[in-house]
């Protein structure tokens, strides 16, 4: 089954999905053998693969360890076309909706196309919107373009429901890697309820708790990459408190 449809059938059957961010720079592969891990693998619907500097070899190699050692759909995030690689089971084609940069709107998506069409890639067409954290972050500087204020909720609503006319099947709203706040509850809630569509929320999630009032707003989906870098171990006490 593609990825877009696992992802929609668990958002269909009110599953709540957890994505676990592994950035090919920090990423520490040995977690992957740790009974620790093992026993929480089962929770983990998939792996995003990606970060902001990034080469395609380093990607590549991260991939293949991730799917040498777990059962567990990898999906590039990629923050550029020069980290499209094949061995990947997806891509989150992303567009940067919540920019005015051309260069991520369509721009990288033209150079990456004659990639992912020859080499038969499943693509995901994905709202990438960009939620003011408290902190600048790395997507923000490296994209050249402005999140949206946290407290601009009807802003964000009408950049998510562009997405949906423009034919996204997902939306990922991201306050940026580390961020100091989370995305905003009321903001996840107002864009579920007029979108309809997955919305992946990440950024500064790093408990239980914050991942479970997320979905009870109506995130499809929690994308945890810092916690799981800075602490593997005690993402098993993370997945197990999230209430399934
Ligand atoms: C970044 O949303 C992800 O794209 C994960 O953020 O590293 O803060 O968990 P964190």
């Amino acid at each position: 089954m593609k990825i877009a449809d696992q992802i929609y059938q668990k958002f269909n059957s009110g599953h709540k999905q957890l994505f676990l961010l592994a950035d090919p720079d920090k990423f520490n592969a040995e977690i992957l053998d740790s009974e620790g891990f093992k026993s929480i693998s089962d929770h983990v619907d998939l792996f995003l693969l990606g970060g902001s500097l990034l080469s395609a070899s380093s990607v590549e190699k991260t991939a293949s360890t991730l799917r040498s050692k777990c059962n567990i759909p990898v999906v590039l995030f990629p923050g550029r076309s020069m980290q499209l690689v094949e061995n990947v089971d997806a891509v989150l084609f992303l567009s940067l909706i919540s920019g005015r940069n051309p260069e991520y709107l369509i721009g990288q998506h033209v150079q990456a196309a004659p990639f992912l069409y020859h080499n038969d890639i499943e693509t995901i067409p994905t709202g990438y919107i960009l939620i003011d954290g408290g902190k600048m972050t790395s997507v923000q500087y490296i994209s050249h373009s402005l999140p949206i204020p946290a407290d601009k909720t009807d802003i964000a609503v009408a950049t998510a429901l562009a997405g949906k006319y423009l034919g996204q099947k997902l939306l990922y709203m991201e306050a940026g890697s580390g961020a100091e706040n989370s995305v905003p509850a009321e903001m996840i809630s107002a864009v579920a309820k007029a979108t309809e569509l997955p919305i992946i929320v990440g950024g500064g999630i790093r408990t239980a708790e914050k991942a479970n009032e997320m979905y009870a707003v109506g995130a499809a989906a929690v994308v945890i990459g810092t916690a799981f870098e800075d602490n593997p171990s005690g993402i098993e006490e993370i997945i197990k408190s999230i209430q399934k």
